[in-house]
């Protein structure tokens, strides 16, 4: 790791590999296989890092979630791409990107953010695969997460609605359709029907005609047709790459404490955002996985209802979400902003095995005359809580304790090397790293591929 750091640093300081960012072996000391997953409860900056780690990576992929997920990244112009099924690593052209069979997929979208990407000169046609079993996910899915959500009343889950969880339901289910059925059109409408029928006998007022249906599969035979060259053996084709030694990045969408099983349920996504949705995601075997790096936001931000322990509201959380742009990127909902949370990273990190952590949005916190990290939790009766709280009941009434850091107070977005950040700033990244056990390798002082400091 010391080694493909100091690489890192070398090739940012240097105004032309950070332009042209095409050198191989610039990362070189990251794992032939790495993942970056999230810490918290998503938005973390995933994107950003992948984006420039993909430089030295022959295959970028997704292995769960759908397009739920928002992946905010700028290319060396300052152009903005806001991508949702398809991999940060889209915009380096030597980087096949590929839509694991853990992901669901909504080809409209997916479609949509092609032809965006195709616009904007980023060439896709080879260079993205879906795979034959990754499930479709139709707009009858949205509508019935929709239908969900309304039914909640006061204590919905505050999905995207982008129809994740009916999706994922369809697929335990065992009624769900893979895109390898687009290759059947002749059961295909059997198969769609028994959604739309399911969804009617569930919903009441819920009309369904055959006119849908029709409709429906009308544009699923132009679908068809037009996925088929994105269409591949993606279990076959990643274990293929591996064993011909090429590097493998994947990028985790949302985060461990979104994840169905370690999450705070039922409050969370519907896959596994930690680290064994990558195995179940893509057909990669644990043996075969490296370096993972946990990306983890200098606060917590969570979009969506759920507890947030260290949650602040008033003056300190409207300024946080200003400074740090926290709306989200699919659905342009604000977030929720608090202190970051040693607690839940710790757990985090026992989970997922880290083996580094992307410390990102430093810079939001400049202005700050204090930063407070929580570091333990205690229930109720004054007891301290050992461990990340299973029942949300407890979870919800912690009392959290905090140290307090001194601020920095000046503008540290165009620093980048560590030596130069401010004592405060270089304080709070090692207590950081001493608290959670974890060294801090990267550091995000700003949203551009340049504004990353490598420790
Ligand atoms: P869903 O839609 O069923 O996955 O929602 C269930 C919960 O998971 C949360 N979730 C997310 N949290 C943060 N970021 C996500 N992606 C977008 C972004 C979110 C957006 O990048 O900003 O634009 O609103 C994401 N996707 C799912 C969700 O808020 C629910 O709490
Ligand atoms: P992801 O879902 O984890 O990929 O994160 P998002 O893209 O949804 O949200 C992260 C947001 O923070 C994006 O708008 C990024 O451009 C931005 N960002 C990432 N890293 C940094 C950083 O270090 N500083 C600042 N100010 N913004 C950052
Ligand atoms: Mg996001």
């Amino acid at each position: 790791h010391r080694s493909s750091a100091k690489c890192l640093v070398k090739a940012l300081q240097s105004e032309t590999l950070a332009k042209e960012g095409t050198v191989d072996d610039v990362y070189g000391g990251l794992s032939q296989v790495c993942a970056v997953l999230g810490t918290q409860w998503g938005d973390e900056g995933k994107g950003k890092l992948v984006d420039i780690l993909s430089r030295s990576y022959d295959v970028v992929a997704r292995c769960q979630g759908g397009s739920n997920a928002g992946h905010t990244i700028y290319d060396n112009d300052g152009k903005k791409y806001a991508l949702h099924l398809v991999p940060s690593g889209i915009l380096n052209q030597n980087a096949t990107c590929v839509v694991g069979n853990g992901v669901v997929v909504h080809l409209p979208s997916f479609f949509q953010e092609i032809d965006n990407l195709e616009f904007n000169g980023v060439s896709c046609q080879g260079r993205v695969l879906v795979s034959d079993r990754a499930h479709l996910l139709f707009d009858i899915h949205r509508t019935v997460d929709g239908l969900r959500e309304e039914e909640l009343g006061g204590s919905k889950i505050g999905t995207t609605k982008r129809g994740i969880g009916p999706c994922y339901a369809s697929k335990a289910i065992r009624n769900g359709i893979r895109v390898g059925d687009l290759r059947h059109m002749d059961t295909l409408r059997d198969k769609v029907d028994v959604l739309f029928q399911d969804a009617a006998s569930r919903f009441k007022g819920f009309v369904y005609e055959k006119s849908i249906l029709n409709a429906e599969m009308e544009h699923y035979k132009s679908y068809a047709e037009r996925l088929e060259p994105y269409i591949a053996d993606t279990v076959q084709y990643i274990n293929m790459a591996y064993l011909e030694q090429k590097k493998i990045l994947v990028e985790g969408g949302q985060a461990t404490m979104l994840d169905v099983d370690f999450g705070t349920y039922p409050f969370v996504t519907s896959s596994n955002a930690s680290v064994g949705g990558i195995c179940t995601g893509l057909g990669i075997a644990p043996k075969r996985l490296g370096d993972i790096i946990g990306v983890a936001k200098a606060y917590t931000t969570r979009v969506g209802a759920g507890p947030f322990p260290t949650e602040l509201f008033g003056q300190l959380a409207d300024d946080l979400r200003t400074a740090g742009h926290e709306f989200g990127t699919t659905t342009g909902r604000p977030r929720r902003c608090g202190w970051i949370d040693i607690v839940a990273l710790k757990y985090s990190s026992e989970i997922n095995g880290f083996s580094a952590l992307n410390l990102t949005k430093l810079d939001v916190l400049s202005n700050l005359p204090y930063i407070n990290v929580g570091v333990s939790y205690k229930g109720q009766a004054g007891d301290l809580i050992s461990s990340f709280p299973a029942d949300l009941d407890v979870l919800g009434q912690v009392e959290v304790a905090y140290e307090v850091i001194p601020g920095w107070q000046s503008d540290i977005s165009l620093i980048r090397k560590y030596e130069d950040l401010p004592t405060a700033a270089r304080a709070y990244v090692e207590r950081v790293e001493t608290l959670v056990g974890l060294p801090v390798k990267f550091i995000g002082v700003g949203p551009g591929r340049e504004a990353l400091i490598c420790k």
